[in-house]
């Protein structure tokens, strides 16, 4: 589905440290980009390597066929957009913007409300990954706009296309980010408990990445299993067995608050209540799901 002619007008809307890196790269891949800023003067590099810059939303969106916003968050979106909306038609709207879902939804619809090709995108790298291409971008919503952009969004990451579902590349994106953040707060949580013996964090830390990097092993077995919806099946280690209110204890012991670990024997807990205890550790995703148990 590799367009042989994409469009090599872009257009950047916000030149924040992630705009900023995605403006550079169309640049440094030879495309003509033209860039605006709310705020002057955050395009002078951007210039400097060959941007265009416009002097307002209107005339950057009328600059080229293919619109990238990579703004604060949905309201700014909006604010940017909808005063200049008319010049938006007829052109493809590619908004890497961090959105949820229903809002990333919102604004498909609004897009289709005005003649707008509309392609979501979830960043999932750091600006500096950007010029290394070493991160992945997740897109849902126009297939067309993805197949005929492909060239030109490949120049800042691994593209995955996630479906028709304007909202689907956000949902992927922070559930990654749900997991990252709770491994994050268990990491710190594990920090606080050593540290009250002294421990330095630094320390911990030298233990713990090793193993979790282990661990993260599990996670395609737990898969298999909450895929093929059997708990029962053997060789998994059962919710009885998984019994955490031994780490709850130990932490409140040392003083620390043992929120994490509290919350996660809240969902075996919910489980092992329903009669499910001898069933494996990844039925705390039924515990998760709403109406189920
Ligand atoms: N930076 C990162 O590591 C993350 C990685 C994952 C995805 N995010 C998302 O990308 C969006 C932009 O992030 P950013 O890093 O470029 O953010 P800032 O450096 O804070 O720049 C924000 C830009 O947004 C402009 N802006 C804010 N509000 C408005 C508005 N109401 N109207 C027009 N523009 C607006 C701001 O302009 P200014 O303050 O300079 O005038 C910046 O250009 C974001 O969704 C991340 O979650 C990045």
């Amino acid at each position: 589905n590799r367009n042989p002619n994409p469009p090599t007008d872009i257009t950047l809307l916000g030149l924040g440290a992630m705009g900023g890196a995605l403006a550079a790269a169309l640049l440094d891949a030879g495309h003509s980009v033209t860039v605006w800023n709310r705020t002057p003067g955050r395009d002078t590099d951007l210039v400097a390597r060959g941007a265009r810059t416009a002097g307002s939303a209107r005339e950057a969106v009328s600059a080229s066929p293919v619109v990238v916003a990579c703004l604060l968050k949905h309201d700014s979106v909006h604010e940017t957009l909808d005063p200049v909306v008319d010049a938006l038609r007829g052109r493809t709207l590619v908004n890497v913007t961090t959105t949820t879902p229903n809002e990333a939804r919102e604004l498909a619809s609004w897009a289709a409300d005005h003649g707008v090709d509309y392609l979501d995108g979830a960043i999932m790298a750091v600006p500096a990954m950007i010029s290394s291409r070493a991160g992945q971008i997740f897109y849902s919503g126009s297939r067309t706009a993805y197949d005929a952009l492909l060239p030109i969004i490949e120049t800042w990451a691994t593209s995955e296309f996630h479906g028709e579902d304007a909202g689907r590349a956000s949902l992927v994106d922070l559930a990654m980010l749900s997991g990252m953040y709770q491994m994050f707060a268990g990491f710190l949580h594990g920090a606080a408990m050593v540290g009250s013996v002294g421990m330095s964090a630094a320390d911990f830390a030298a233990r713990q990445a090793p193993f979790l990097a282990a661990m993260t092993g599990e996670l395609a077995g737990f898969a298999d299993v909450v895929d093929g919806g059997d708990y029962t099946v053997p060789n998994q280690q059962s919710l009885d067995f998984s019994d955490l209110s031994h780490i709850v204890r130990a932490s409140q012991d040392q003083g620390v608050d043992p929120a994490p670990i509290a919350a996660v024997q809240a969902l075996i807990d919910r489980q092992v209540a329903a009669g499910h205890g001898s069933e494996g550790f990844a039925r705390v995703y039924e515990s998760l799901r709403a109406g189920e148990l």
